[in-house]
């Protein structure tokens, strides 16, 4: 509760602040996009990871504040990109009760204007709950964000229902594929049998396709094989501080 408290402050004095992890185009070895990541370096409790506190935050309303500040924040960065003639897109995570926000789809359309970002290059990662799947004005929300441009991505796929049939229903763009998957993939001949098929099927449906948690070689050749060209994990980058990756990727042309 004390922690949740001091949130609201915590926005002001930029205790709160992004690092990204690169995707890359694992063919060509080429960055194609970042993932934001919250961090919260707290007075008191030191470096918080949003497993800490962003599944508190979530049952608040203070949760849209949060995940406000953090798009803005995101297309921020994003521009900086952009102005540097890099053209990466960035991902933000939200949670389900962002998207029951009626606030929220206005807030991402006007902060997009503000900074003159395209919307191609914002991605929103949602995870697959119930509500995700089933409640309708989730969709609406998804479905206007893609008619503006946004891109869908749908998290950690394989690690909660997977429904490929309700998966259709929903408007998404992208699948990104869980880690708990592929991190099995080097070692145990069954899930890579599983990461080929699901990638087959993805394909088929036209879904953009990004692999995550990639920790060694074999599986970054592994998932090329199958398809999938898009990758995520330590084996690349880990989290880094996005100044390092403007300094680093901003030579990219
Ligand atoms: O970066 P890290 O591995 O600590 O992230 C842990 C979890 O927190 C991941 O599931 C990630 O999706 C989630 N997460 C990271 N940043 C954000 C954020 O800005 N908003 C939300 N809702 N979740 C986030
Ligand atoms: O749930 P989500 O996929 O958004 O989680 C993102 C989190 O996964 C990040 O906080 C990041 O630290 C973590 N992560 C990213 N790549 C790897 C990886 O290769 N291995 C492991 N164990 N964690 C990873
Ligand atoms: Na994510
Ligand atoms: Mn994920």
């Amino acid at each position: 509760v004390k922690l949740i408290n001091s949130l609201p402050e915590a926005l002001e004095d930029r205790q709160l602040y992004l690092m990204v992890q690169p995707k890359i185009n694992m063919r060509s070895g080429e960055v194609v996009g970042l993932e934001a990541l919250l961090r919260w370096r707290h007075p008191e409790f030191g470096e918080l990871s949003p497993m800490e506190f962003v599944p508190l935050v979530a049952q608040t309303y203070m949760v849209n504040d949060l995940t406000h500040w953090v798009v803005r924040e995101a297309l921020g960065i994003i521009s900086r990109f952009h102005e540097k003639g890099c053209y990466l897109t960035i991902s933000v995570n939200v949670t389900t009760t962002n998207l029951f926000d009626d606030s929220f789809f206005n807030c991402v359309e006007s902060m997009l204007g503000e900074f003159g970002v395209d919307p191609k290059y914002l991605e929103i990662e949602c995870l697959e709950t119930e509500e995700l799947l089933e409640d309708y004005r989730i969709a609406s929300v998804l479905q206007a964000l893609r008619d503006i441009g946004v891109r869908i991505a749908l998290d950690d796929f394989g690690s909660g229902y997977s429904n490929l049939n309700y998966l259709r229903r929903i408007p998404v763009d992208v699948v990104k594929i869980d880690r708990s998957i592929i991190k099995d993939m080097e070692v145990d001949a069954g899930s890579r049998a599983i990461v080929f098929r699901l990638v087959q099927i993805l394909k088929h449906f036209d879904y953009g396709i990004v692999a995550e948690g990639i920790e060694n070689q074999a599986t970054a050749d592994q998932l090329l094989q199958f398809g999938c060209v898009v990758g995520q994990g330590y084996y690349f980058y880990r989290p880094m501080i996005w100044e390092k990756a403007l300094e680093s990727f901003a030579q990219c042309l």
